[in-house]
């Protein structure tokens, strides 16, 4: 469950750190769904396919790998994971107790791997004025928890603490706008361990850079709404099509099956829609 000091380190410098959102025994089955999912999307056992299963990339190319609750992954632990009661206790002074889903991705990278410093406030103003930013802050994702678990020892994202929750920099505008690759003087790695939970807000300054002397990156990216609020059409938006397929709702554990169920009600309209 979440202290007091992580509820306000979180408010305040925009993530906290948990060492205890994963049982020791789902961490360990999680490594190895990782890395046999992985291997059935770089064999080609899987393969990308915009209306099924998305696997965000073929063969050695996938890098963020989605689909994982789908039944042809055959790895039950990541839908089980989504539905924890560990995470639903870390979650809940958050979000609350009514989910809905969220995501669960898989980032695996033996390459380089760079994302330049950015905000995930995607389809929002980039460069707007004072009010308009902090219009933007207050309210995207505001419903939102995104958290990283690191399968292995990650030490590849980078915040700039307490940036969620003020107007950029003259030097962040500069790289945010200008030069994605350049350097913030407060940006801060994050050291994550093995088995280790960050629990963080993307409207926060950050990148994704993996140090050369890392051989390889096993993380798991996901997040879970606060179904109390209305869907929200910049921040839910994604490669959802494929959870609409006949067999993904019998194949979820309870909990997440409800987190999906709540989630369905409201995109499946929007869906039919085109939107
Ligand atoms: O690589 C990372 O950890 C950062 C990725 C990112 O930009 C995000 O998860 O929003
Ligand atoms: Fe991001």
């Amino acid at each position: 469950m979440a202290s007091q000091q992580q509820v306000d380190q979180y408010r305040d410098q925009g993530y906290f750190i948990a060492d205890d959102a994963v049982a020791p025994e789902m961490l360990e089955e999680m490594i190895a769904a990782a890395q046999r999912a992985t291997a059935k999307v770089r064999s080609g056992e899987i393969v990308d396919d915009p209306a099924g299963v998305r696997t965000g990339g073929t063969g050695d190319d996938a890098t963020f790998i989605s689909g994982l609750m789908a039944p042809e992954f055959g790895e039950p632990v990541f839908a089980e994971y989504l539905g924890s009661e560990a995470l639903a206790r870390y979650l809940q002074p958050f979000i609350g107790d009514e989910l809905r889903l969220g995501w669960v991705h898989l980032c695996v990278v033996e390459g380089d791997y760079e994302i330049g410093w950015h905000r995930d406030t995607g389809g929002n103003d980039r460069d707007g004025s004072y009010e308009v930013e902090m219009d933007i802050l207050a309210r995207h994702r505001s419903n939102f928890m995104k958290w990283h678990l690191a399968l292995a020892d990650d030490p590849c994202l980078w915040i700039v603490p307490g940036s969620q929750r003020r107007y950029r920099t003259d030097r962040e505008r500069e790289v945010l706008i200008n030069d994605p690759r350049g350097e913030i003087p407060d940006g801060q790695q994050i050291d994550l361990k093995r088995g280790q939970t960050i629990f963080w807000n993307s409207n926060t300054i950050h990148r994704g850079l993996k140090p050369d002397d890392v051989a390889e990156r096993w993380t798991v990216m996901c997040a879970l709404i606060d179904h109390r609020t209305a869907y929200d059409d910049h921040g839910e938006k994604g490669d959802h099509q494929w959870l609409m397929a006949d067999n993904i709702r019998e194949a979820l554990p309870e909990r997440t099956r409800h987190y999906y169920d709540n989630w369905r009600a409201l995109a499946e309209p929007r869906m039919a829609a085109g939107g």
